[in-house]
């Protein structure tokens, strides 16, 4: 089998965002585009003689023609192994996993997340490195720098091979082991989460509805939840990962995911809903009658990590995204353990996890995680849920009831104005940042501004500094709002708008979530002047 190498010429497109390359599916269709992009991160693992590679995706259009480059280009690069999932699929955790049970030197992950997949949808590629995380900021500069200077990519000339048959397969000296993508990460479950209990739970009549949205955790949860627990057949919903995800829009929310939501709404509940994400890391909880807001789902987690027999030591400290609501917070500090704040993407937990300072971690747009990989894991999430359940014997809706009168309510919401016009967006922001010097001590509909900032990051194991990652500004009536520009988006820009208020008379926990966040939202929108400059009236996405 020969080796070829290919002249190329640069892309300038090529700069991994928070979540790696994504891009519009026919912008990865271009001439040569996978090939350049595969060869510069390929060429930025210089340890990779003689090591293993990790690769899989969430199954979208593109991920099986991806996989076979990517295998040829591994080949003809000095790699000695590709572990690949079965039909080119892994789950962004699950991957994880692979990389860190394996010794592998990384993984590259083929997956546009949340964002609509098929001809016309995303898709994307990402480098995990050898821990299993995000590849950290030094890295991607050095994998854009790379794509800007390549004159040439290697890939071995051969058949496509099959994805679907386990076991080895040799491509040049390479071996090729297309595994179970289920195996590793169903192990990992087991050790830390009391399958029995669970198992006695479904056996005693509970019933859950688990979403996987035509993506990529329908095998994992038919696996987990009806093949291991013995739920009833069906509990697993749109188990089957389709190429365009069944035309939705793969992100578990009340919007995207409403079949579930009203479900969960309706006097037919069963006795837990849950969803997760395009590429399996994020999760939706929705009890009987309330939806869990994924901060408040991070909160519950960390009061009852313990019960579950990975924690049961407890947990050595907690982290949250900046924007995440503060109600972890208030958890870390009743059981006297830091609490950690990031800027938004998973890259940042990972050297507090590695250093030991963190277990478990989350953010406000449904990912929640802990130190058993380096990525959110969306299904360990439900099944932390249902290990609190089986070992509380408590309905869902009261432990979040219970989690109220205990801590107060963050009430919560994000407004996503998406598609906007990136310049508009930008003087958006600047607009902001220009005026938070003179903003605390004022009044705005009602409320006093007591701090306002851009969001500036030291990470407490390296020192590196990250800068401008949000605007915040927080009032003194427990209210907040923060501001920031999405890093996942593949066309325009969108803005996205966090706000919060806390409330923790006893009789204010059960407040229509608008009525309690309404005042906040107008100032939100006055102060930088939203409509006027965005064209837009209305967010287009309301969670
Ligand atoms: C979004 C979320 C962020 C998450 C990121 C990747 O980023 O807000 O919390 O880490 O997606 O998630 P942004 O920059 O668009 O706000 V995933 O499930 O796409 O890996
Ligand atoms: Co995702």
């Amino acid at each position: 089998m020969s080796v070829t190498t290919v002249p190329t010429t640069p892309y300038d497109d090529q700069k991994p965002g928070t979540s790696g390359l994504r891009k519009k599916v026919p912008v990865f269709q271009q001439a040569r585009y996978v090939e350049n992009f595969v060869q510069a991160i390929v060429d930025c693992i210089p340890d990779r003689a003689g090591r293993t590679l990790v690769l899989g995706g969430d199954g979208r259009f593109l991920n099986r023609a991806v996989v076979q480059i990517t295998l040829k280009i591994a080949a003809a690069n000095g790699f000695a192994r590709v572990l690949v999932g079965r039909g080119g699929l892994l789950s962004t955790p699950a991957a994880s996993c692979v990389i860190r049970k394996h010794g592998a030197v990384g993984g590259i992950i083929l997956s546009a997340s949340h964002n609509p997949g098929g001809p016309d949808g995303d898709f994307g590629i990402k480098y995990n490195t050898a821990n299993g995380g995000p590849a950290p900021e030094g890295v991607t500069a050095a994998i854009y720098a790379r794509t800007r200077s390549l004159t040439e990519y290697r890939i071995v000339e051969a058949p496509d091979l099959d994805l679907d048959t386990l076991g080895e397969t040799r491509l040049g000296d390479m071996v090729v082991a297309v595994i179970d993508p289920v195996a590793d990460y169903l192990a990992l479950m087991h050790d830390l989460i009391d399958f029995d209990a669970i198992t006695r739970l479904f056996a005693g009549g509970f019933r859950m509805r688990f979403d996987a949205m035509s993506a990529v955790t329908g095998p994992y949860a038919t696996a987990i939840l009806e093949g291991v627990f013995g739920a009833e057949a069906g509990t697993v919903l749109n188990g089957t990962p389709r190429e365009d995800f069944g035309g939705h829009h793969p992100d578990p929310n009340p919007v995207h995911a409403h079949e579930l939501y009203d479900l969960m709404l309706s006097a037919r509940a069963p006795n837990l809903g849950a969803a997760s994400d395009g590429d399996g890391d994020r999760n939706m909880i929705v009890a009987p009658g309330l939806f869990v807001t994924p901060s408040d789902s991070l909160a519950i987690l960390a009061a009852y990590a313990h019960l579950a027999p990975g924690y049961a030591k407890g947990l050595s400290g907690v982290a949250r995204s900046m924007p995440t609501s503060r109600a972890l917070d208030r958890v870390a500090a009743s059981l006297g353990i830091p609490a950690y704040e990031t800027p938004t993407g998973w890259k940042f937990f990972g050297n507090l996890l590695d250093a030991g300072l963190i277990t478990l971690c989350g953010e406000e747009s449904a990912g929640t995680g802990s130190n058993h990989v380096r990525e959110k894991d969306g299904l360990w999430a439900v099944l932390i849920w249902l290990n609190i359940l089986a070992v509380t014997g408590r309905p869902a809706q009261d432990v979040v009831r219970g989690h109220w009168a205990t801590f107060g309510r963050d009430y919560y919401t994000r407004h996503d104005y998406e598609e906007i016009d990136a310049e508009a967006a930008g003087r958006l922001m600047d607009g902001l940042r220009a005026k938070l010097a003179g903003l605390p001590g004022t009044r705005l509909g009602g409320l006093t501004v007591a701090a306002a900032d851009d969001f500036r990051y030291v990470d407490p194991v390296d020192g590196s500094v990250t800068e401008q990652q949000g605007v915040r500004v927080t009032f003194a009536e427990d209210a907040r709002v923060v501001y920031r520009l999405s890093g996942t988006g593949t066309a325009g820009a969108t803005l996205r708008v966090y706000i919060e208020r806390y409330e923790s008379a006893p009789d204010r926990l059960e407040l229509p979530v608008a009525d309690v966040l309404a005042p906040v939202v107008a100032v939100a929108g006055e102060l930088a002047d939203i409509a006027a400059l965005t064209g837009r009236s209305e967010p287009s996405v309301i969670t």
